[in-house]
């Protein structure tokens, strides 16, 4: 309480306030974001949203979204990091740990001002001088909302607010899909539907705005670079940088794409592996009795939700495969018929 009490009496006042998120922002990272910040200004203080990196064309209809600055990109650098070394507070949002912010992150362990850390992640770093984290949250945008609730301030929430916030729970649940739907994440919703956000509409800007060269990308990647291994349980993508200049992938092309893996009847675990500029990206999914958090952090320098995760490797694409094939069939046991893996 003590903390909550510190971090209501830093916000009493207007204060300069820096938000940023982790690299690649989905709808979650940059939905919390843009809630926050619309709500934050509202209440007076002067907010900057800072990204770590580009994020999807398929999030950019947010408000507030115009005013984003990209770290990553040359032209906003210069302001960007102007904008850190003059905040007084600094929001950390659907992160636990710094190095999800690139470089980013060891200027925010060195900064003076007031850092929150928001988040629903496993194993939070200690960098925070508030931090407002619960892993049953579905998404950070359903503790921004309960956030903004807590300050007194519900009446504060509009259309817009509503609407980033909705974004958020709507795709980290998978579309009220995944296990972490629970009966808060429909009340929040509730709230946020009745303020004004149209789940439709979202819903239509999000999933339903794919180009030619994606749905082909999608399509593609089933036939040719989908792999089934029933005897594991597992299926997985392998996509090489080749296949995603082939289709002019963008940013969030991939995004969903590891789910098609996991709908496959008796599949308990998929992942997707991509080539990138700087390594194989991997994101992981699993059925709801199976953990693969600890498996992405003890072999893939990763971590992230029980069911949903992410990862990377420095080796080359096959080589990464081969390890991952290996390792499900070494931990098979643990990974499948455990009962010990129901953290959450
Ligand atoms: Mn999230």
């Amino acid at each position: 309480m003590e903390a909550l009490a510190k971090f209501k009496k830093e916000l009493s006042s207007p204060k300069k306030i820096f938000i940023t998120t982790h690299v690649k922002p989905d709808a979650d990272a940059l939905g919390s974001s843009l809630g926050l910040a619309n709500y934050l200004i509202k209440k007076g203080h002067d907010v900057s949203v800072v990204t770590p990196t580009d994020y999807p064309y398929f999030l950019t209809w947010m408000k507030g979204n115009d005013e984003v600055l990209d770290f990553s990109k040359a032209s906003d650098k210069p302001l960007a990091t102007a904008k850190l070394e003059e905040a007084e507070m600094i929001f950390c949002l659907d992160f636990s740990v710094l190095n999800r912010v690139n470089e980013l992150g060891e200027m925010i362990r060195k900064s003076k001002a007031f850092v929150v850390n928001i988040d629903h992640h496993q194993d939070p770093e200690d960098f925070a001088d508030f931090r407002f984290w619960s892993t049953k949250a579905a998404a950070t945008c359903e503790l921004v909302y309960e956030l903004i609730v807590e300050m007194g301030d519900k009446s504060l929430i509009d259309k817009e607010i509503a609407e980033c916030l909705y974004a958020g729970i709507m795709t980290d649940t998978g579309g009220f899909r995944h296990p972490n739907t629970t009966k808060n994440v429909h009340l929040v919703v509730a709230e946020l539907i009745d303020i004004g956000a149209d789940s439709a509409q979202i819903s239509n800007l999000i999933y339903d705005s794919n180009s030619v060269n994606r749905l082909k990308f999608i399509g593609f990647a089933i036939t040719r670079r989908l792999v089934v291994r029933e005897d594991l349980h597992t299926a997985y993508f392998v996509i090489s940088k080749k296949d995603l200049k082939k289709y002019q992938s963008q940013t969030g092309d991939t995004e969903g794409l590891v789910n098609y893996a996991l709908s496959l009847d008796g599949i308990k675990l998929a992942a997707l592996f991509s080539e990138r500029e700087d390594g194989i990206k991997i994101s992981f999914r699993s059925s709801s009795d199976v953990a693969v958090n600890k498996f992405a952090a003890s072999y893939f320098s990763g971590g992230g939700h029980k069911n949903a995760a992410g990862g990377k490797s420095t080796q080359s694409l096959k080589d990464t495969v081969e390890r991952f094939e290996s390792l499900v069939t070494q931990c098979q046991e643990e990974l499948f018929h455990s009962e010990s893996v129901t953290v959450d």
